[in-house]
């Protein structure tokens, strides 16, 4: 073996050991680089006689050649085990069940809403939505709600630190009647001069604010408040419709309901509603669920309608409660709290 062939194989052994490609470019400058081995030699050449220097030239050329072989053989072996490396590290179990997005659902609260509204539609009632601040006028004084009623006192209802145009403070609205005054207001503008309107008939469901926290009382809660008002619409009326919506929403017409003598500012009569169911767990109990009544001849007046000439009733439910009843929960404040563990429960 000559010497060029113990290069040779000095460089192969040398490129062998090197496990990293940094390291394999560390060897090959001992080889090919400015001072490497190879280079020395070719440099050698310069002091050969011309005859002497194209056979040894050739030789080395030679080595080079082998040389550079042996190297891109290694670096070729080198990224081969990185990437079997790699694969290995990455590898994939195709047959895992995917990562499916988590499926999102209505807040209990909401599908209530949506019932309310889907029954009361099926009723010919109209669904009304409006601006949850307010002013005086709305919340309270179109509904005969006398000037020095508590109700009206920051002990009660949330104020807003600012005022409309006409300078009076604005108000987080207690109660969804002030839609109702919108929408009767803006119908009997629409049918004013004619001899006949058509009936009013309108839900407003949202969000309402009273000063109020604990177990049963949240500051925001929900109402869905209900107008019916025409030329001859009475208590059998109103009665029929509450047992029609009773019975529909909790799917079961083993309930009774009853009236209970009241007051409320905005309806003379009034009257407290109640049902008890006569099976399942809440089986007996008399259960407050809504407020009604005939709507004052002085709110009639409000809606810029004549109460000589008509007449109707309106009702204010908690959507918030009638959800507790349906699904059996017994704190308002997991409505609120914005808990998944809870809240997932009602995907369906
Ligand atoms: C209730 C109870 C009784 C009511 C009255 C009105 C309006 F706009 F006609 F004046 N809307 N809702 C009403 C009547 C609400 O809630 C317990």
């Amino acid at each position: 073996m000559n010497d060029l062939d113990q290069l040779v194989q000095a460089a192969q052994a040398d490129f062998g050991v090197a496990t990293s490609p940094a390291e394999l470019e560390n060897a090959k400058a001992r080889y090919l680089g400015k001072a490497g081995r190879v280079t020395e030699l070719l440099k050698g050449l310069a002091a050969l006689a011309p005859e002497e220097k194209k056979a040894r030239g050739a030789e080395i050329n030679a080595t080079k050649q082998r040389v550079e072989a042996a190297l891109q053989a290694r670096r070729q072996a080198l990224a081969d085990a990185e990437l079997e490396a790699q694969l290995k590290a990455e590898s994939l179990d195709v047959t895992l069940p995917g990562r499916a997005r988590g499926v999102g659902g209505l807040h209990p609260v909401s599908r209530t809403l949506e019932r309310i509204e889907q029954i009361f539609g099926s009723m010919g009632f109209d669904v009304a939505d409006g601006p949850e601040i307010e002013t005086d006028w709305m919340s309270f004084t179109a509904l005969n709600n006398p000037e020095n009623h508590p109700a009206r006192s920051m002990q009660d209802t949330f104020y807003v630190d600012m005022k409309d145009a006409e300078g009076r403070w604005l108000n987080l609205r207690p109660h969804t009647s002030p839609m109702q005054v919108r929408y009767a207001r803006m119908h009997a503008a629409k049918y004013a001069g004619q001899e006949h309107m058509p009936e009013i008939r309108v839900i407003a469901p949202g969000r309402t604010y009273r000063v109020d926290s604990d177990a049963t009382h949240s500051p925001m809660f929900h109402q869905c408040e209900g107008l019916w008002i025409g030329e001859n619409v009475s208590f059998k009326d109103l009665k029929s419709v509450f047992i029609d919506f009773f019975r529909t929403f909790f799917e079961t017409d083993d309930l009774q309901l009853r009236f209970r003598p009241s007051f409320f500012p905005f309806t003379e009569p009034s009257a407290e509603v109640d049902i008890a169911f006569n099976s399942g767990p809440l089986k007996g109990r008399w259960l407050e669920v809504a407020g009604s009544g005939q709507v004052h001849p002085n709110v009639v007046r409000n809606f810029g309608l004549d109460p000589e000439k008509y007449i109707g009733f309106a009702f204010g439910m908690g959507p918030d409660r009638l959800t507790m009843l349906r699904y059996g929960v017994n704190d308002l404040r997991l409505f609120f709290d914005g808990d998944l563990r809870f809240l997932s429960q009602f995907k369906s």
